[in-house]
């Protein structure tokens, strides 16, 4: 990369800069009292999700335990973490999330 038609030459780096941010996942985890709906919501609202795959995932966490919830940068992923969790309690409801190293 560098010269587009000006000649001069622009040092830029083909190979050294590729280095990729780690990735995280987001976990959502079940409990017997976080009604579906709430987990519905959250996913549409921190992961937008449609209604649809919202309730795919939530009904996956509620039948195995855990489930992937999306795949970010860490500072994204324990943004969403957090406000899963804040958003939880401020409703009074168990809900937990977590992230793991992708
Ligand atoms: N197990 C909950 C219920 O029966 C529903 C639920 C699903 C809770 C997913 C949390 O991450 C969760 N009301």
């Amino acid at each position: 990369g560098g010269d587009e038609g000006t000649g001069l030459g622009v040092a830029t780096r083909t190979r050294a800069k590729t280095k990729k941010p780690a990735l995280y996942k987001v976990l959502m985890l079940n409990d017997d009292y976080t009604p579906m709906e709430f987990v519905v919501l959250c996913l549409q609202r921190f992961f937008r999700m449609d209604v649809e795959d919202a309730t795919r995932v939530m009904l996956h966490v509620h039948q195995k335990g855990v489930g992937v919830c999306g795949i970010f940068t860490y500072e994204v992923a324990e943004t969403k973490v957090s406000q899963v969790i804040d958003f939880a309690r401020q409703n009074q409801h168990p809900l937990q999330c977590t992230l793991e190293k992708a």
